[in-house]
């Protein structure tokens, strides 16, 4: 329970984990299937054995519910998590005419003088964006994501399937049917994305007025990856709960490829020596009445005292 099943999770791996080598090549010790389940009741898991930053988890999520897939409204709420993926499609551009910037994930962690270069090219990127309609919209634009998914998912009929609309229906309408699921891996569209779904579907569940939710996560990158999707999975119960009138149950979260990347181990026994913390409580503006209007000053955590950050390298 809480923040404990996270930490064992974490233990569990470095005891039982096979060494695997993996797509970045940096490789990883892994698992293969694995459950942690926070109470939602309890307080809200946001880790506390290091800082987590709730205000990009929030944003992000918000972005997704809007079924936006453009990292403007990001930029504009000051998260720079996608950056990447779209500066990429921006610099591999014939519009594009900077210094070369290909590979540039790596390079910027291993080159100290390219990291200079890039960082200027980011920056210029990022105002651009923030800036000039036209140029957002073709190269801010993410394509395929989350967002895209939830909300207007494509048939091979060419109509469009709001996912996440009709479960928050049914939810209400329906509470007891066992069809509350919304899936964003999309086989049609995986090869056209440049990261294949990690969240790969979740369902929810009503019993005794109360709203629990289940994640199947197909990879999860332990340290860095899944405090972030804790938390936002979090915050996505109590969102739709709350337009249901329902109480927050539960959040299962099972995670199909369970690994830490190697040059992660020392921060993850870092963070095995602290004292998990009491969670802090979520505060939500309960003017609102859909989960559909909520924007970041609308949503708080309250009471989130953790231990300081622990930085780590991205694997890309
Ligand atoms: N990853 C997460 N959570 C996410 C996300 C990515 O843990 O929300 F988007 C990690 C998992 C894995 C990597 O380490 O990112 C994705 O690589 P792959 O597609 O090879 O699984």
């Amino acid at each position: 329970q809480g923040e404990q099943s996270y930490l064992d999770l974490l233990k569990h791996v470095i005891e039982t984990g096979t060494k695997k080598m993996d797509r970045t090549g940096t490789g990883t010790i892994s698992v293969f299937g694995y459950q942690m389940r926070f109470n939602l009741s309890e307080g809200f898991p946001l880790l506390t054995t290091k800082r987590v930053p709730f205000r990009l988890i929030a944003s992000e999520l918000l972005w997704f519910i809007k079924g936006d897939t453009n990292i403007r409204y990001l930029l504009k709420n000051n998260n720079n998590i996608w950056n990447e993926w779209a500066f990429k499609n921006w610099v591999e551009s014939d519009e594009y005419s900077g210094p070369n910037m290909n590979d540039f994930g790596r390079r910027s962690q291993t080159d100290s003088e390219f990291n200079k270069l890039y960082e200027a090219e980011m920056e210029s990127f990022k105002n651009r964006i923030l800036e000039d309609d036209e140029f957002a919209n073709k190269y801010g634009e993410l394509g395929p994501v989350y967002g895209k998914q939830w909300r207007a998912w494509e048939t091979s009929r060419g109509e469009t399937i709001d996912q996440l609309k009709d479960v928050i229906e049914q939810i209400k309408k329906n509470p007891d049917s066992r069809r509350h699921l919304v899936v964003g891996y999309n086989p049609a569209d995986v090869n056209f994305m440049a990261l294949p779904p990690c969240h790969s579907l979740f369902q929810f569940y009503i019993a005794d007025g109360k709203l629990s939710c289940q994640l199947y996560q197909r990879s999860g990158d332990l340290f860095l990856g899944i405090p972030f999707n804790i938390a936002s999975y979090a915050l996505l119960t109590h969102l739709i709960a709350f337009e249901c009138g329902l109480e927050v149950g539960d959040f299962i979260h099972t995670i199909g490829d369970a690994h830490i990347y190697t040059n992660h181990l020392e921060q993850v026994s870092t963070q095995l020596s602290r004292e998990p913390r009491i969670f802090p409580e979520l505060k939500i503006n309960a003017s609102l009445k859909s989960v559909f209007d909520f924007e970041m000053g609308d949503i708080e955590v309250i009471g989130y005292d953790p231990h300081p950050t622990i930085k780590a390298p991205v694997a890309v």
